[in-house]
């Protein structure tokens, strides 16, 4: 398979070029993309060396498959160009995500939604990602109500100059680029994205509106409160769920136990939950601090964390077009 990757030099497109590395997507032809300032340069993939290209040079080569990370604008002008040279584009930007028209899917909730005609697939936003993977299994159960769920995300999410703040604040350098408004060491910012004018963060009102769409359930109320804190390697959540019906706690534990892409760390006697320093590097969603909420009936407390450049964007993506192989909705029309 032919595989593009645009925005091969970002934080999320080189860790879809480890992902499809690691998984041994079938890659024939690997066609690295970027913009301008960056075509020229060289990334790895395989243990060998590609040469970074354009957009249109990569249009031309007609790629089966495009993992695009490159921003909503550039998605917006870029992905329908590859979907009319016939390559299935799955985007990570927010740029296609609501459009009716198209699938938002995380894989082990909504994958079977998926047709050969879907040529722009939407990667749905990471902090999303995790919760859905997390409550679906619940939501098939005991059918959700109500979510509060209130976000500690990591610096990766915004990018490599976030990470740079960071790590250069660490070091007492608080004159260099700065990729949010306050100092991110030390300290907790209560805002992801840009306020919309209800008063809530664009990233808030993903969390609430990718969550109905992916579960297929615009029944099931949301709010979110999305805050960055000063952490690499995984966004945490802590997770209030209100149930229609009434649970066994360790029939939640067993139903998660089995859910596919789900690992539960729960066991507060040995101090065992999720921490994002854990989660770091791996694939799994995972879920513990499982408890009851006193205060009403039918409602669970958990706390969820996942790597945000992995399942949450990179992973996902791959696991979309491996769904795609897997089903023949991708390439070469197969004959019989
Ligand atoms: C963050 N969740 O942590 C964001 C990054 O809509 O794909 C991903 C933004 C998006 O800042």
């Amino acid at each position: 398979m032919k595989v593009a990757v645009v925005g091969a030099t970002g934080l999320v497109g080189t860790k879809m070029l480890q992902v499809l590395e690691e998984r041994n997507f079938p890659v024939t032809e690997l066609i690295p993309v970027a913009s301008e300032k960056s075509v020229g340069k060289q990334v790895t993939f395989k243990g060998k060396q590609y040469k970074v290209v354009s957009v249109e040079d990569a249009i031309k080569q007609k790629p089966d498959l495009a993992l695009f990370s490159a921003g909503g604008s550039t998605s917006l002008a870029q992905a329908p160009l590859f979907a009319e040279a016939g390559t299935t584009v799955v985007d990570n930007s927010s740029a296609w995500r609501m459009d009716p028209t198209k699938k938002l899917v995380v894989p082990e909730v909504n994958a079977d939604v998926l047709t050969a005609e879907d040529k722009i697939i939407a990667n749905p936003n990471c902090s999303t990602i995790q919760m859905v993977v997390a409550i679906k299994p619940l939501h098939d159960k005991y059918k959700i109500k109500r979510i509060v769920v209130s976000t500690y995300q990591s610096v990766t999410g915004t990018g490599v100059k976030a990470v740079d703040q960071l790590f250069n604040e660490r070091k007492g350098i608080t004159d260099g680029p700065r990729a949010y408004t306050y100092p991110i060491d030390l300290n907790v910012i209560p805002h992801i994205d840009v306020f919309t004018d209800n008063g809530y963060t664009k990233e808030e009102m993903k969390m609430i509106k990718e969550t109905q769409k992916i579960m297929g359930d615009n029944s099931i109320k949301v709010t979110a409160t999305t805050v960055r804190i000063p952490v690499i390697g995984g966004h945490s959540e802590s997770v209030n769920i209100e149930f229609e019906k009434d649970f066994d706690l360790a029939e939640v534990r067993s139903i998660l136990e089995k859910a596919p892409g789900v690992l539960v760390v729960d066991d507060v006697a040995n101090l065992k939950y999720p921490m994002p320093l854990d989660a770091h590097e791996k694939d799994e969603v995972f879920v513990g601090r499982l408890r009851r909420d006193e205060s009403q009936p039918n409602t669970l407390n958990c706390w969820i964390v996942s790597d945000n450049l992995r399942k949450g964007a990179a992973t996902n993506a791959v696991q979309i077009a491996e769904y795609l192989v897997a089903k023949h909705l991708i390439g070469e029309p197969q004959t019989v």
